[in-house]
């Protein structure tokens, strides 16, 4: 979540990652932040089995969600994508997270600028 070699630190995390482990519907807003370059929140824990739901809130232009365990931001224990960045509110995409890991995950169109995410599944 911080800054490296090919991305900026992320834009709204502040060190804190959002203890979601309690929830069975978690959802992660796609375009937070002041400028729509963020996920919101980009740092949550959650339990193994649960299935993340990616909504696009229509800030900030063309957004996917995209981990990839080699060659971006460090290493990640899962890899998905939501295909293709697209622009608008009625954007989602979902994953569900079997085991325990540490999944990293950003933007194409705005890694550069600091749009990653992190999930912690416990
Ligand atoms: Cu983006």
């Amino acid at each position: 979540m911080t800054e490296t070699d090919i991305g900026a630190a992320a834009n709204n995390y502040d060190g804190e990652i959002v203890d979601l482990r309690d929830e069975s519907d978690v959802t992660i807003d796609v375009g937070a932040g002041d400028d729509g370059y963020a996920y919101g929140p980009s740092a949550v824990a959650v339990s193994a089995g649960t299935e993340v739901l990616w909504d696009w809130t229509g800030e900030g232009g063309q957004h996917n969600v995209e981990a990839e365990p080699d060659g971006q931001i460090g290493e990640s224990d899962y890899e998905f994508s939501s295909g293709d960045p697209v622009e608008g509110a009625d954007n989602e995409y979902s994953y569900t997270f079997d085991e325990s890991g540490i999944a990293l995950y950003h933007c194409e169109p705005h890694l550069s600028l600091g749009m990653k995410g992190s999930i912690v599944v416990d």
